[in-house]
């Protein structure tokens, strides 16, 4: 390849995504030829996952939206192109019809999650917040509970950096899947395993990460914290935890209580033997340090945040937090703090937990929402409560959604405004877990006429204050550059060892200054220990039962980021594909490629079976946002969590604990 016919730029993967990606591209004549990781930048991969082909043909795929569309009756699928003018004017009618009906700008409501996290994605919000107090989701479908355990615990979210594997002796994978999820990871725990260390994947699933690992343990689902505790109960028995520090909180306490512990219930709670947990007990007490990867996927229980807690207490209790190799990785979160100014936050904002969107905002009443804006979201697809959503849309006046692509969500709206991908625009992003800041230049123009959400805000605040000056406060005067300068002062950037932004033109930085997590044991806490939860009193389990025989799990799929999947659409099946185990399907006369129903309180899902005997006999399977027609989501009520509202504003969604049943088609 000869690097001199292209320009090179760089970029950031800005997907919701453990890895973070920098990247590099390669445009010749206007075009981007191809995109790698950035082999320039030291420590990021040079080979990027197998979803990157996506990402490059998201760009030039001919189903991109590249003019605004207007739907003549929503979901008539009778859409006429419409020019930027028109569509800002509807909009800025609508928002101005409201606002003198309702006398209050409550009754516009935002709705963003995570199609793009850059930093000025983020214009939305501040779009939204120059009106005045408007309606906005808060909280996080991902990992809200286990964020606020890690908050309680040590005082913050904090990763050690996955390098620091090496000196493992032992890694649990609980609940998490990198071989799919954070495939960049990968590389780490194969250096550690060739180091000697060995893994032990928990899982209900036998995934991909587990038939990689050492030891696999099939767990009931919803059951971590008995097994975290049954683990603490032996590990102590046997004399292996720490009974005496002065770094820990509600110490004597736990540790009374665990011997008041009835084990045989926890036991029957994880359904293992007593030699399976036995030899667990014998693997921690042997090996040290152990590291713990605690995933998202572990944490979407009704108790997902005790089993954090529960896991923090059995690695801090073993002597295992704070020490190269050691530590409980879940996500990053003051790795680095930008200010987003660009949102514009106001204190009386009215939120709306995004886990419970549909159902809260039917109860909102003084006043009503009436207009709803959809960004870096495909709620028809993601979200929970679906049959609520419908009843709620019905009320809705007026429905935008900017995107790139026809997506279910941008189906059911009455305007839809084609977005710019990460290669069209600048931006600044920042990721949760592998600690990279990075830039994402402009390698080519906007394709068509798609437009920035920040390019978008300003041109509806441009309109707004012509039609009624003082409508909306935006800076929209500010270019994208000074908008950068504004989050980025220099005092910021020389605490993390640049001059400016600027200088992220020549690679992605990692942002955390120290590779372990809690070194020495310095806590953030307001009395700077690790704070013991107390020992629970009730475990909350979900179990099967003949009305409603499986567990429905539902995570996340190898080829596509969440529901982000519009160039492959082709490839999908027409519905989701429902893995089960064959004894159960054989009772019920199911036979493989055959459809099916699956239902639940919350709904009807029309499947296709597929035999997989390595799932326990009571699960079923269905990776979410991965077929043509249906989401698993119509079966999920969205029941909250025990955490969230603490560090990310609203409780958790227990996406996994739910139960179905299936028949033949
Ligand atoms: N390829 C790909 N990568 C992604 C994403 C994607 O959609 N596709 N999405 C990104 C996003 S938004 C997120 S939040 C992360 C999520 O990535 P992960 O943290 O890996 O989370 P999940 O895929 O939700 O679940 C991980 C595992 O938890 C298991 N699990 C479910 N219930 C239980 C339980 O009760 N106990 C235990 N021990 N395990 C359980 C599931 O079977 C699954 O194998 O991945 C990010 N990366
Ligand atoms: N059953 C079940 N449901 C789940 C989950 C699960 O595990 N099981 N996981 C949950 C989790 S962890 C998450 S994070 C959510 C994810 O749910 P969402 O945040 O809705 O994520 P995506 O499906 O990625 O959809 C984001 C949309 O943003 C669009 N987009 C991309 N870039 C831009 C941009 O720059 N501007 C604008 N305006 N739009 C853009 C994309 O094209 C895409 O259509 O799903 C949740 N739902
Ligand atoms: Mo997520």
């Amino acid at each position: 390849m000869n690097r001199q016919t292209y320009t090179i730029t760089r970029h950031m993967c800005p997907r919701n995504c453990y890895d973070s990606c920098p990247m590099l591209a390669y445009t010749s004549h206007g075009r981007i030829d191809h995109i790698t990781g950035d082999s320039l930048t030291p420590g990021a991969a040079k080979q990027l996952c197998s979803k990157s082909n996506q990402i490059l043909s998201t760009v030039y795929h001919k189903d991109r939206l590249l003019y605004p569309m207007l739907q003549h009756e929503r979901g008539s699928g009778h859409w006429q192109r419409i020019s930027w003018d028109t569509a800002i004017d509807i909009i800025a009618h609508k928002i101005l019809d409201l606002k003198e009906r309702f006398h209050s700008t409550l009754p516009l409501c935002l709705n963003k999650y995570s199609g793009n996290f850059g930093l000025l994605r983020n214009a939305c919000e501040g779009m939204f917040n120059s009106l005045g107090p408007t309606t906005q989701t808060i909280g996080t479908p991902c990992f809200s509970s286990g964020i606020d355990a890690q908050k309680l615990d040590f005082g913050g979210n904090v990763t050690s950096q996955t390098q620091g594997l090496v000196n493992s002796k032992l890694i649990l994978l609980w609940g998490v899947n990198p071989a799919w999820t954070a495939i960049h990871t990968m590389p780490a725990l194969y250096a550690a395993r060739e180091c000697g260390a060995k893994i032990v994947v928990i899982d209900p699933i036998r995934t991909e990460t587990a038939s990689k690992a050492d030891y696999y343990i099939q767990l009931r689902p919803g059951s971590d914290a008995a097994l975290a505790l049954l683990l603490l109960c032996r590990l102590y028995a046997r004399h292996d935890l720490i009974t005496e520090s002065n770094k820990i909180k509600g110490l004597e306490e736990f540790l009374t209580g665990l011997t008041k512990i009835d084990q045989s219930k926890l036991l029957a709670a994880v359904d293992q033997t007593d030699e399976t947990i036995d030899f667990l007990v014998e693997l921690i007490a042997a090996h040290h340090p152990m590291h713990i990867w605690a995933g998202f996927g572990l944490q979407r229980h009704l108790q997902g945040g005790l089993t954090i807690r529960l896991i923090d207490a059995l690695s801090m209790l073993t002597n295992n937090i704070g020490i190269a190799g050691g530590g409980v990785n879940f996500a990053d979160r003051e790795a680095f703090q930008l200010p987003y100014f660009i949102k514009q936050c106001r204190d009386d904002t009215r939120f709306v937990n995004i886990n419970q969107f549909s159902h809260t905002l039917q109860t909102l009443k003084d006043p009503p929402v009436r207009l709803l804006w959809i960004a870096c979201r495909n709620l028809w697809s993601q979200d929970v409560g679906l049959q609520e959503l419908h009843a709620l849309w019905q009320n809705l006046e007026l429905i935008v959604t900017a995107d790139k692509f026809l997506t279910p969500t941008a189906q059911m709206s009455d305007i839809v405004l084609p977005v710019t991908t990460e290669f069209e625009d600048l931006d600044i992003y920042t990721g949760y877990f592998q600690q990279w800041l990075g830039i994402n230049e402009r390698a080519i123009p906007p394709q068509g006429e798609t437009k920035s959400d920040l390019e978008i805000a300003r041109l509806l605040t441009h309109r707004l204050n012509e039609l009624a000056p003082g409508t909306s406060t935006f800076p929209a005067h500010l270019t994208d550059e000074e908008f950068l300068d504004r989050e980025l002062p220099e005092s910021l950037c020389l605490s993390i060892g640049i001059k400016n932004w600027r200088q992220l033109r020549k690679g992605a930085i990692k942002v955390r200054p120290t590779p372990i997590a809690w070194e020495g044991q310095h806590f953030a806490t307001d009395d700077g220990k690790f704070h013991c939860c107390p020992i629970p009193q009730n475990l909350v389990q979900l179990l099967p039962s003949e009305e409603m025989p499986f567990y429905f799990i539902t995570p996340h799929a190898q080829q596509n980021i969440n529901s982000q999947i519009h160039t492959r659409l082709k490839e999908l099946s027409e519905y989701p594909i429902v893995y089960l185990h064959p004894q159960p399907a054989k009772q019920r006369g199911l036979s493989e490629s055959q459809q099916v129903i699956l239902w639940n309180q919350y709904g009807k899902l029309t499947g296709i079976v597929c035999f997989d005997s390595s799932l326990p006999p009571d699960v079923i399977l269905c990776y979410q946002g991965s077929s043509k027609h249906g989401t698993v989501n119509a079966l999920n009520g969205g029941r909250v969590s025990d955490l969230g509202s603490l560090s990310t504003g609203a409780p958790g969604v227990a996406l996994y604990d739910v139960l179905v049943n299936i028949r033949r088609k």
